[in-house]
C-alpha cells in the first residue's frame, strides 16, 4: 500500500469519528479531539483547491485510456495552474515518467497513488521538517512577524497568541508596526479581544518600542513575545537595516535565545508570494512561513512551490478568518485535505 492510501485510511477514520464526537456518542482525549478538528479544518479550508485542481486531475483518468505524451502535457498544465511552479512541475513529471517506465505502470488508479506520493516527496524529501515554533521553556522567547502589506501579519499574531495562551503561556504582543496609521490600535484591540497583554506607544522607531516592551516582558517573565512589524518592501536596504536593528536590540536583551522570524505570505497571491519570500530571505534570517488565506484560493499547490523554491518550512496555515483557523502546518493533513476524493 502506498503512502497516499495510508494517509487516506488514517484521516478518513478521523473524519468519521468527528460526527460521533459532535453527537457526544464517544469520548476521546483532548489531543485526539484536536487532531480530528484540525483534519476537518484542512478538509474545509482546502475545498476550493480540491474542487479545482484535484477534480481536473481525476478527469484526466477518464479522458486518457493510455498514459501518453498528451497526458503528461495536460498533467503539467494542471499542476502549474495550481501554483506548484514550473520547475517543480517539470522535475515532478520527469520523476513520474521514470517510475511509469520502470514499474510498467498502466493503470490510472495506481498512477494516482504514485502522483500523490511524488507530490508528497516534493515537500518532505529526505528531511525532517518541523512546524513547531522554536520556543524554550522558562525563557522569554521572541517571534517577529514580517511580510508585505495586507498579507495577514496582525491577524496571524492574534491567532497564534490565542493558541499560545490556550496552551498556558504568558503572552505579550508588541506593536512594532509604527508606520501604518491605526496599526498600534489594531493590535491593542486584538490583545484585549483574546485576553493577552500589549505593549506599544506612539514612537516612530520600532526598535525603541521593542526594546522597552521586551525588557518589561523579561522582567515579568513572559514566555512568548509576538512582535508586529510594518509591511513595506519598497526600499529593501531600509527594511534590511530596520530588521537588523530589531535583531540587535533583541539579542541584547535575550542573548541566548533564538529569534523566530516568521514571514507571512498570502496564498491567494501565488507566485508573487514566492517572490516576496525570496526577497525577505535575502535580507533577514527567516525561520518559518505563515501561509494565510489558503481557504481563499483554488491553487493550494503553493505549499509545494514554497518548499522547492524557498526551502523554508511552512509553520502555520490560515484556513479561515476565525482565531481558531490558523493551525500548525501538517503535510499529511494537507495532502489528505487536497486529495481525499482523488
Ligand atoms: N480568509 C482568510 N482571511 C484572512 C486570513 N488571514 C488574514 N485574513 C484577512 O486578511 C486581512 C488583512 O489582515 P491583516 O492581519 O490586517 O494584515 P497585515 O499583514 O497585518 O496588514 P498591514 O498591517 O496593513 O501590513 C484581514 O481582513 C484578515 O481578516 C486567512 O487565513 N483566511
Ligand atoms: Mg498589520
Amino acid at each position: 500500500m502506498g503512502l497516499f492510501s495510508k494517509i487516506k485510511e488514517v484521516f478518513s477514520k478521523k473524519e468519521e469519528i468527528k460526527e460521533e464526537i459532535d453527537n457526544k456518542d464517544i469520548i476521546v482525549s483532548e489531543e485526539e479531539k484536536e487532531e480530528v478538528i484540525e483534519t476537518d479544518k484542512y478538509v474545509e479550508g482546502l475545498s476550493k483547491s480540491r474542487d479545482n485542481f484535484v477534480s481536473k486531475l481525476s478527469i484526466l483518468g477518464i479522458k486518457y485510456t493510455k498514459i501518453s505524451d498528451d497526458f503528461y502535457d495536460e498533467l503539467e498544465e494542471i499542476l502549474i495552474t495550481a501554483d506548484i511552479g514550473v520547475n517543480t512541475v517539470m522535475d515532478f513529471v520527469d520523476r513520474l515518467k521514470k517510475r511509469v517506465r520502470e514499474e510498467h505502470i498502466e493503470d490510472f488508479e495506481y498512477l494516482k497513488e504514485v502522483i500523490v506520493d511524488e507530490l508528497f516527496m516534493i515537500y518532505v524529501g529526505d528531511e525532517i521538517l518541523s512546524s513547531k515554533l522554536n520556543i524554550i521553556d522558562g525563557e522569554t522567547n521572541v517571534v517577529l512577524f514580517v511580510g508585505v502589506n495586507g498579507v495577514g501579519k496582525t491577524t496571524s499574531i492574534a491567532k497564534i497568541a490565542y493558541n499560545l495562551k490556550k496552551s498556558g503561556k504568558k503572552v505579550m504582543l508588541i506593536a512594532g508596526d509604527t508606520f501604518r496609521a491605526g496599526a498600534v490600535t489594531q493590535l491593542d484591540e486584538w490583545a484585549k479581544r483574546i485576553g493577552v497583554d500589549f505593549f506599544g506607544d506612539d514612537r516612530k522607531d520600532p526598535s525603541a518600542v521593542i526594546y522597552d516592551g521586551l525588557n518589561k516582558a523579561k522582567e515579568e517573565k513572559y514566555d512568548v513575545v509576538l512582535v508586529d512589524t510594518a509591511g513595506r518592501l519598497q526600499n529593501k536596504a531600509n527594511l534590511m537595516k530596520e530588521l537588523e536593528k530589531m535583531n540587535r536590540v533583541i539579542n541584547e536583551i535575550v542573548p541566548n535565545n533564538p529569534i523566530e522570524t516568521l514571514l507571512v505570505i498570502d496564498a491567494t497571491t501565488g507566485q508573487n508570494g514566492i517572490s516576496q519570500a525570496k526577497s525577505f530571505k535575502e535580507i533577514t534570517n527567516i525561520t518559518g512561513i505563515v501561509l494565510t488565506k489558503l481557504d481563499g484560493t483554488a491553487k493550494g499547490g503553493i505549499v509545494l512551490a514554497i518548499k522547492e523554491l524557498v526551502d523554508i518550512p511552512v509553520k502555520f496555515v490560515g484556513l479561515g478568518e476565525k482565531e481558531t483557523d490558523l493551525i500548525p502546518f501538517d503535510i499529511e493533513k494537507y495532502i489528505y485535505g487536497l486529495f481525499k476524493e482523488f
